[in-house]
């Protein structure tokens, strides 16, 4: 039977099981050598931004150090991480992506 301790105990159940998913900044950080146009370009690439956007990022980064780029769950925040860190490998550039959670 569906007593009220059994309905409350399943309600608890669920309130401790279901829980959104951790949420993780991608961040890019500051270096003396990667150029500004590069920068945009990987804004635009990986994270969707229009031009006038991945501007107002870069210069942040550069300006501060770090700028956030997206907050993603923690599979595709590592995927951007490693596809930006790739490309600018390949590129010769040291741009660092990391990611760190929110
Ligand atoms: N600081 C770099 C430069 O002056 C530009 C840069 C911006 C690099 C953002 C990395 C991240 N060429």
């Amino acid at each position: 039977m569906a007593t009220r301790k059994h309905t409350e105990s399943i309600l608890e159940a669920e309130r401790t099981k279901v829980q959104p998913p951790r949420l993780y900044k991608v961040l890019l950080l500051n270096d003396d050598f990667t150029p500004m146009d590069f920068v945009v370009t990987v804004l635009q690439r990986f994270f969707s931004m229009d031009r006038e956007r991945a501007t107002r990022v870069m210069l942040e980064v550069h300006r501060d150090g770090r700028g956030i780029c997206g907050v993603f769950p923690r599979d595709v925040a590592a995927t951007k991480v490693e596809q930006v860190s790739s490309f600018a490998r390949q590129h010769q550039h040291p741009l660092a992506c990391v990611m760190e959670e929110e």
